[in-house]
């Protein structure tokens, strides 16, 4: 089966009020995040992907290192994109996390204060395009780290996403202008859905569930 881009989880305009207005989405997901989809599927034959999944392929293309980069541009921006969309909800955020994630935050960081701020600033000085992320390590403890281009943190063996905010510029030109710390601030006060932040923490992290 090739990939395919499956739909948003709200419609359009459904977080336009907190923020990411309708057109940002349409373009973001129904152009950017399906170009990746488009691209990928044209790799499956050239590349041997036949048979294999989104986070294999993911891991296999980082691990190759500059060769692996024309695969892993897109099927790292595949999965990150799925990652995003299903990672923001309309009025989220806020300042009352579930249980889990909650008691990690406040152990790991110090407090939902000091992670936000530091998840703004692997945001603000990923240079250039990219993503900033919560990630789970393999030690059990959370940490903010980022990446560039298409990578994520499975193709750098750095640990399990939870949250992820797309950096590059078509994500908040059109709500934020060039104003990249306003947008990841209104990411993490207004979009952010924790419980599926939670329900990642519980259950070892996203599963794309596509296989090439
Ligand atoms: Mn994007």
């Amino acid at each position: 089966m090739p990939f395919s881009l499956p739909p948003l989880p709200y419609s359009t305009n459904a977080l336009a009020a907190s923020g990411m207005c309708q057109e940002t989405l349409e373009l973001h997901h129904g152009k950017h995040h399906n170009a990746y989809v488009v691209a990928l599927n044209g790799l499956i034959e050239s590349k041997g992907l036949a048979g294999k999944s989104l986070e294999t392929i993911m891991a296999e293309a980082g691990r190759a290192g500059a060769e692996g980069l024309p695969v892993l541009n897109q099927a790292g921006q595949h999965w990150n994109h799925m990652l995003f969309w299903q990672a923001m909800k309309p009025n989220g955020g806020g300042e009352s996390l579930p249980g889990r994630i909650g008691a990690k935050i406040a152990e790991d960081f110090g407090g939902l204060a000091q992670f936000k701020e530091a998840f703004k600033q692997a945001g603000v000085t990923q240079f250039g395009s990219g993503w900033c992320w919560l990630i789970l390590k393999s030690d059990g403890r959370l940490a903010v780290t980022k990446t560039p281009n298409g990578a994520n943190p499975i193709s750098t063996g750095e640990g399990t996403p939870l949250l992820g905010c797309d950096v590059w510029e078509h994500a908040y030109y059109l709500d934020f202008r060039n104003l990249r710390p306003n947008y990841i601030q209104n990411f993490l006060d207004r979009l952010v859905n924790w419980e599926f932040v939670e329900h990642l923490l519980l259950s070892g992290g996203m599963s794309s569930g596509q296989t090439a």
